[in-house]
């Protein structure tokens, strides 16, 4: 069993080389950036690997009947209605099955909805892959996504701007509709690129917010493993730690009205220095510039984001 889950994890794998971009033909989940995507990865693993077992399993037995109990080969069938022991494995060996499905799940469920407490975890000293002491110590990062028709509003509640009112921008798409469509103002990957992404620092416990402001959106980003409804009239929270620098995307992930396939998250995750340079510079009011630092700060690390002309903001 364990065997057949790491060969199977290993398969998908050699099909995803870039993080948090969907891949044309790609067949597997996209490249873990956090523990909790980390965990939905083995979890998904886990149960195809169930799933499999149980079809060759009734393969097995549907060829066995046709090829032993046919009419030529059997051409007397006996008559019985009962088979106790039959009766006990085919009651038994599914709940087994649904207990060995449901632990891990709600293990992860667990992990997935309840915040950490960073006092404790900053106090501890096991070594728990699970919890990172280091970036407890430094305390969350609370961020609020509210959907809107149709793009996002980002704040950060904690982060004061000179008037007194949270730290807030709007994060338009940068193109919309078909691949024919605006080629020239996508900087990123069509339909999932916008002009003010959202920005965070790697290796912190970030917690996010999400409400909307007009019909239920839902804040998802598959490489943090985070999918959370946004409901008009009602915060919904949700947490992760991201492990690695880079570009990730995510989508709208409710039914939410005509333009819910042009409603992109974009999060650049950046190292803390840049970070809080990028939301002084917020603070201060300079947009453009404090974007421009992202840009430039990606750029030398080889990221394949281009200039920010294309940015509608400075397009209006
Ligand atoms: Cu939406």
């Amino acid at each position: 069993m364990r065997f057949l889950v790491a060969l199977l994890s290993i398969l998908p794998l050699s099909a995803v080389a870039h993080a948090a971009v969907p891949e044309q033909g790609g067949i597997n989940l996209q490249d873990a950036a956090t523990r909790i995507m980390e965990r939905l990865h083995w979890f998904h693993n886990y149960l195809v690997a169930i799933i499999t077992i149980i079809t060759l399993f009734v393969l097995a037995l549907i060829v066995w009947v046709c090829i032993k109990y046919n009419k030529r080969a059997n051409p007397v069938a006996r008559k019985f209605s009962h088979n106790t022991p039959i009766e006990i494995i085919w009651t038994v060996v599914p709940v087994l099955i649904l207990v060995a499905i449901a632990g891990p799940s709600f293990s992860n469920l667990f992990y997935q909805e309840n915040q950490p407490d960073l006092e404790a975890i900053a106090a501890a000293d096991e070594d728990n892959p699970n919890i990172y002491p280091e970036a407890a110590e430094q305390g969350w990062i609370t961020v609020k996504a509210q959907g809107n028709q149709w793009n996002w509003t980002y704040s950060f509640p904690d982060v004061l701007d000179d008037g007194g009112y949270p730290v807030e921008f709007v994060s338009n798409p940068l193109q919309r509709g078909l691949s024919s469509d605006n080629l020239d103002a996508a900087r990123g990957p069509r339909n999932l690129a916008v002009d003010y992404p959202l920005v965070l620092p790697v290796n912190r416990y970030v917690r996010y917010q999400t409400a909307a402001s007009d019909v239920i959106h839902s804040f998802t980003v598959p490489a943090f493993g985070i999918k959370t409804d946004a409901v008009p009239g009602r915060l919904n929270e949700g947490w992760f730690l991201i492990e690695r620098e880079g570009t990730y995307y995510g989508q709208c992930s409710e039914l939410c009205g005509k333009d819910h396939a042009f409603m992109p998250i974009e999060v650049r995750v950046v190292d803390q220095a840049t970070y809080d340079t990028w939301i002084e510079t917020l603070r201060s009011g300079d947009f453009d510039g404090a974007f421009d630092s992202i840009d430039q700060a990606q750029l030398a690390n080889n990221s394949d984001r281009t200039s920010a002309d294309t940015r509608l903001a400075q397009a209006e």
